[in-house]
């Protein structure tokens, strides 16, 4: 059981559920989204998957390597295969990376505290062999519904970025869908932007980086619980202000949202080009298809979101 002074959604849809607040995505509201594109206009929120990328610290840097090309063809290398006369040369590469390491979804089973997940799954079910409860596989046709983007810096501080452990509240959430002209429904996936992300790009010691971060504070569990949102996404790594509220505590939140919640996080979304946009056309909301790569027993995924006008 989870504590019951803490807000949850475990039971909700049932004791067998493992996709949480993706359960506010309905065939209306994707039909009610998909009614909001009229320029025709994609864009996405995925910054590349390379190496020297915002990768947490804990984790390492992806690896990308080709393991046939056409400089090796040309070079006559052994290994580059035998090619018939007049036949098709394939390259082909491999990837090693964290799940985690550029624009993801972590999902239900990437967070916990105590013994148990969301719904109350028990720990003991995230094996070596993968998750074999609450994978990420489960949401393998979520995430297409209504975007909303709440850009926080012109309203908070008329700033290209929030700054540094700047704990976002409730009332900056409201603050800002209102100046939007924008109501938070039912089954939306919010995007916040913070312009941290593109901080990153700009720095030469990375480092400075991973020392802070603004993000979600404390009071906005109890706003995306009562607004519904199916999932919260944001140009940040960790979603969460950092250092978090309580001293000595780790990623709080995570806890909050991802396993009392059963709430799906998107981290590391760019989210420049969608306000510029939004800014150009007065309009916050769009269609929004953010679906992850269907990896059975993953706790997380890459996925390349698409902002659709
Ligand atoms: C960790 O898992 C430490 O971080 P995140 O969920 O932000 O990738």
């Amino acid at each position: 059981m989870t504590d019951a002074s803490r807000l949850h959604n475990w039971g909700r849809w049932g004791s067998d559920d493992e996709i949480g607040t993706a359960n506010y995505l309905t065939p209306e509201t994707i039909v009610a989204a998909a009614k909001l594109v009229r320029r025709g206009l994609v864009i996405s929120c995925a910054i590349p998957l390379e190496e020297g990328g915002p990768v947490y610290p804990t984790r390492i840097q992806p690896k990308h390597v080709m393991t046939s090309t056409g400089a090796d063809f040309a070079a006559g290398k052994p290994g580059s295969g035998r090619v018939p006369e007049g036949g098709i040369k394939f390259a082909d590469d491999y990837i090693f990376a964290a799940l985690q390491c550029s624009t993801q979804w972590d999902g239900l089973a990437h967070a916990w505290y105590g013994s148990q997940l969301y719904n109350g799954v028990a720990e003991t079910e995230i094996r070596g062999t993968g998750a074999h409860r609450l994978g990420i596989e489960k949401l393998h046709r979520h995430f297409v519904g209504r975007g909303v983007l709440l850009d926080l810096p012109p309203v908070i501080n008329q700033g290209a970025r929030l700054a540094p452990g700047y704990p976002i509240t409730a009332d900056d959430l409201d603050r800002v869908a209102a100046s939007e002209g924008v109501a938070i429904e039912s089954g939306d996936i919010v995007l916040v932007r913070t312009g941290h992300l593109a901080w990153f790009y700009e720095l030469k010691d990375k480092r400075e980086f991973w020392q802070g971060a603004p993000g979600l504070g404390r009071t906005t569990v109890e706003w995306l619980h009562r607004h519904e949102v199916a999932a919260v996404a944001m140009d940040t790594a960790a979603i969460e202000v950092q250092p978090c509220e309580t001293p000595g505590a780790t990623l709080p939140l995570h806890g909050a949202l991802i396993r009392d919640l059963g709430l799906t996080l998107g981290e590391l979304f760019t989210l420049d080009a969608l306000a510029d946009a939004c800014r150009e056309d007065g309009r916050y909301e769009f269609l929004f298809v953010e679906p992850l790569l269907r990896i059975t027993g993953a706790v997380g995924s890459p996925l390349n979101p698409l902002a659709i006008k």
